[in-house]
């Protein structure tokens, strides 16, 4: 007992709802500090897995350890990512229902480690056939090339996710893995041409350089050396200590062959990674008439080749507007600004459209072949990027911020809030628990009308005329007085940090940002002007890929298109749908400091994202509240055969049979209670020990069909 104790004390409790003490945010720091420090990096706060970064390689991702998880009771074993997964995966089967596993944290949190640890499960633990091996295979693979494309070394972590991913994991009757879908929210383009100091562009072209041979070096018009490519050197660290290009170039190639491309899409998709580079390096000077003409012509020879387009149309292209004169087109000469801008805009544009096609052949060779029918559930893994504050952020931070509160948004319907309303409901004695309800914040971004999208929308209607001033005029004139919203007006009193006349600052739940130069970035109709003879070229390439990506009845139609900021919101009001389908498993994850240090437990930081992930509340739902319930009909289906009188057949309400059947089993009153419609059970391990009479039952059944034997 006192060997328990002084091992209690030295590794923490393992969920935190074993805490003695009351809750306090320090005997919860404290939990979180002792179990880092003995490398325990997960807790519990009932079903919910805290995780903390490690930051170095610990030894609990072996096989042995996922067999160790397989088809053991969530809290028989230390907490793991592996229960959550197998958890899920087991009430699926049983059930046959949809899950999603939501995994959430800031930037450099661990998110993305913890999807491809699940995957990896699942791949492993699942029955599988030789015919389904293929499909474990790509939905393995596809992690490595979608991260080369779209994740990038930024300053708070070395392998961020510059794009959200969401992935669908697709199961048989016998629940074996047999497809996958992906959906992909928003890349961040703007990080093709520029990299703030200390950040790197897209691993993938990295990879290339430092791994291809040299004969496709050569046939791509590349140097090895990437301090030769303007869009690789803003950052000035085109080498990162803990990224291996090399190695990582190698997979990268191998995952194409297994998800099925084929050599000509490989060469397309490298010439467009090429052509990207050599846009970046094109410059422009002026002519006599201040017209931009192009320096060198050796960069759109490359791309001329490269991407099969005509090289004196592009040239032209590259350096001219069409615009709309007396019912007439004509080309008009761009200055050396505009055809910069218009260079990066159409790179932004290739690589964007270029990795939505990438997304969409992953999807191709993920989807089941094995037959529609076969597919009876999934299993779905959100891995989003982080909440994010820079020193300058702009509409890409706006996005993603935004999309952070969304998720935080849908946690706290899903859990804080259902799970109070529920007891409500029920009818369950309930002492109401209080929580910050970001919806506040999401309104005042997404709101008809009078959300920050509405408002960008409408600028963005006024072409040429709209500025980050207006905009920010209109923001103070209809959210200025918002609680969340701050501009310079405001700045000093509401927060007593001065922003310049072209920022606001939002309030969010995870902390303060101030945005810049949102509205100047989103001027799309006078874009698209500039970049319809660059669009028009591209639809006439003869690289396959940028010929799906880029198609001429885009150019014919007048319709005005939705706004990015808009075609965002939709997409992640879709998203929230396919979520809150389905039966949820959560995952907060904990960065422990800002150096990517092993070991390091920062007490502020954490203390900050305790509080803001707003885990003391659910820690005290979960203590008050009650680790499960089912509707009686359910319940009473699943376990009736272990009470005589429910068994095979019960004909009274399901309530009377349920309080029949946990009479039968002993439940103390203090581990249930019964509510209008669902039992409602207080301990897992009541649970657990229900389940187990149940599987004994039928193991008993299947050998000895007798009517009945008491179990208890
Ligand atoms: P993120 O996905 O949450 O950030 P990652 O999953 O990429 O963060 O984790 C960042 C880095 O932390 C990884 O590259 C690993 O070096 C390390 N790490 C994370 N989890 C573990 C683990 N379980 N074991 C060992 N090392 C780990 V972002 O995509 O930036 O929002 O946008
Ligand atoms: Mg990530």
């Amino acid at each position: 007992m006192e060997g328990a104790l002084i091992a209690r004390d030295r590794v923490g409790v393992q969920d935190f709802v074993l805490l003695d003490s009351h809750t306090s945010e320090a005997a919860f720091l404290n939990n979180l500090r002792k179990r880092y420090q003995e490398n325990l990096i997960y807790t519990y706060i009932g079903s919910l897995l805290v995780s903390v970064n490690p930051y170095k390689e610990l030894d609990i991702y072996t096989v042995t350890q996922m067999q160790l998880y397989r088809g053991v009771n969530f809290f028989e074993l230390p907490p793991h990512l592996y229960a959550i997964a197998d958890n899920a995966y087991r009430v699926m089967c049983n059930e046959y229902n949809n899950h999603f596993i939501l995994i959430s944290g800031e930037s450099g949190a661990g998110k993305t480690e913890a999807s491809k640890k699940i995957l990896q499960y699942y791949a492993v633990t699942c029955p599988t056939t030789e015919q389904l091996q293929i499909v474990r295979d790509r939905l393995l693979l596809s992690n490595p090339v979608l991260e080369a494309f779209g994740n990038a070394k930024t300053l708070r972590n070395d392998n961020s996710s510059r794009f959200g991913k969401y992935m669908d994991i697709q199961f048989d009757f016998k629940g074996a893995p047999v497809g996958g879908h992906i959906l992909s929210y928003l890349i961040e383009k703007s990080r093709v041409v520029h990299q703030n100091h200390g950040e790197r562009n897209f691993h993938i072209f990295y990879q290339l350089l430092e791994g291809a041979d040299k004969d496709l070096l050569c046939w791509l018009g590349l140097e090895r050396n990437p301090q030769k490519y303007a869009y690789l050197i803003q950052g000035r660290c085109a080498k990162v200590f803990s990224i291996n290009d090399k190695n990582d170039w190698k997979i990268v190639r191998k995952a194409f062959s297994i998800i099925d491309f084929t050599e000509k899409d490989i060469e397309h998709l490298f010439g467009i990674v090429a052509s990207v580079l050599h846009l970046g390096n094109i410059q422009f000077e002026e002519d006599s008439n201040g017209h931009a003409i192009i320096r060198d012509g050796t960069q759109i020879k490359w791309i001329s080749k490269l991407l099969g387009v005509h090289l004196s149309i592009l040239q032209e292209a590259l350096t001219n507007r069409k615009i709309e004169a007396r019912s007439e087109e004509v080309l008009s000469p761009l200055n050396v600004d505009l055809a910069f801008y218009a260079r990066d805009a159409v790179a932004k544009a290739i690589y964007g459209r270029t990795f939505t096609w990438l997304v969409n052949k992953i999807n191709g060779s993920l989807a089941n072949k094995v037959g529609f029918w076969s597919s009876k559930t999934v299993i779905g893994l959100l891995d989003i990027y982080g909440f994010e504050v820079l020193d300058t952020n702009s509409f890409e931070q706006f996005c993603i911020n935004y999309c952070n509160e969304k998720l935080q948004q849908l946690l706290i319907e899903m859990t804080l809030k259902a799970e109070q309303e529920e007891y409500e409901l029920e009818g369950i004695e309930w002492e109401p628990i209080p929580y910050f309800n970001n919806k506040i914040i999401c309104d005042l971004v997404e709101q008809k009308h009078k959300g920050i999208i509405s408002i960008l929308d409408e600028e963005c209607l006024r072409p040429g005329e709209a500025t980050d001033l207006s905009f920010l005029e209109k923001l103070e004139e209809k959210v200025g007085d918002h609680a969340h919203f701050v501009t310079r007006k405001l700045a000093d009193q509401k927060t007593r940090k001065s922003i310049d006349w072209v920022d606001f600052r939002l309030l969010h739940y995870a902390g303060e940002v101030t945005y810049s130069g949102i509205a100047q970035l989103l001027n799309k109709a006078a874009s698209n002007s500039l970049l319809f003879l660059l669009f028009q070229v591209l639809c006439n390439s003869k690289n396959g890929i940028l010929r799906d990506c880029f198609l001429l009845s885009e150019l014919d139609n007048r319709r005005r298109p939705e706004t990015v900021a808009t075609q965002f919101k939709n997409s992640l009001t879709s998203l929230i749908e396919i979520l809150v389908s389905k039966e949820p498993s959560y995952v907060r994850c904990i960065k422990p400091n800002e150096n990517k240090e092993p070991g390091k437990f920062d007490d502020s930081l954490i203390r900050h994202q305790v509080k803001y992930l707003g885990l003391m509340e659910h820690l005290r739902v979960r203590r008050a509240g009650f680790a499960y319930r089912r509707k009686y009909e359910l319940f009473l289906q699943r376990y009736k055969s272990l009470c005589p009188a429910t068994w095979p057949h019960w004909h009274g309400p399901a309530a009377e049979g349920v309080e029949r059947l946990i009479k039968h089993l002993g439940y103390k009153p203090e581990e249930y209670k019964l509510g209008r419609t669902k039992i409602f059970i207080r301990f897992p391990k009541t649970l657990f020990a229900t389940e187990d009479a149940f599987e004994f039952r039928k193991h008993l059944l299947s050998m000895f069909p007798i009517p009945f034997i008491s179990i208890k």
